[in-house]
């Protein structure tokens, strides 16, 4: 299984873009491109349904050794053994969601400003989302922070994984590298791609390799 740390490019299965059926199909095309990780994120669906895909998709990111991470339900991701759970600002603390995952899965949190990600880096998060950068209709309502804070966040948790996020798409992701981002997560551009593959690829091979 890969490692957080060796992780670049981060995909959600967002049930706001994929369809029930064409969840395996879109899962395995994102693994032919190289996804590092996958989220699955289905803001609308019941706990029981989501239990249902996790077990549908575990048995291809497993194959591939790409860890599959679950939002906001730590009891799926328990039930599931999924590889982590991805909490937002809102949700659980750390101490309940360790409470129903145990000691050692992965647990990720949200954060929109360089002072949440020092909350997410003091309570122990495996790693940290860190957006939106632009604003983007897979999340409204939030506010972009934009590129200014890149840098400080990343000094200021140079061991801890932070991955942009938040109206990213393949054609911008040169100018977040260089304005200091090492990781990214792309949902729409990734899931509305004609060719799910070939965009993954190459929205990877413009983020630099992990020392
Ligand atoms: N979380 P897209 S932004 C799921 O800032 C999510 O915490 C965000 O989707 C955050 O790549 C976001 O389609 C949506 O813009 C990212």
């Amino acid at each position: 299984m890969k490692a957080i740390a060796d992780c670049r490019l981060y995909g959600i299965l967002d049930l706001g873009y994929v369809d029930r059926e064409a969840l395996i199909r879109v899962t395995g095309e994102m693994l032919t491109g190289g996804i590092d990780i996958i989220q699955l994120r289905a803001k609308r669906h019941s706990p029981d349904e989501i239990l249902a895909m996790g077990r549908e998709i575990l048995p291809l990111t497993r194959d591939a050794g790409v860890p599959l991470v679950i939002n906001d339900h730590a009891e799926v991701a328990a039930e599931l053994g999924a590889d982590g759970v991805h909490v937002g600002q809102d949700d659980l603390s750390m101490e309940e969601v360790r409470a129903i995952v145990g000691d050692d899965m992965m647990v990720g949190r949200s954060t929109h400003s360089v002072d949440q990600a020092r909350g997410g880096a003091a309570e122990g998060a495996g790693y940290l989302g860190f957006g939106p950068l632009f604003a983007t209709l897979t999340k409204p309502d939030y506010v972009p922070i934009g590129l200014a804070d890149i840098a400080q966040v990343h000094s200021e948790h140079p061991g801890l994984p932070i991955f942009c996020i938040g109206g990213i798409k393949r054609e911008i992701v040169s100018d977040l590298v260089a304005a200091g981002a090492r990781r990214v997560v792309i949902v729409s551009g990734i899931l509305q791609a004609p060719d799910i593959a070939e965009y993954v690829r190459e929205a990877k091979a413009m983020l630099p390799a992990i020392a």
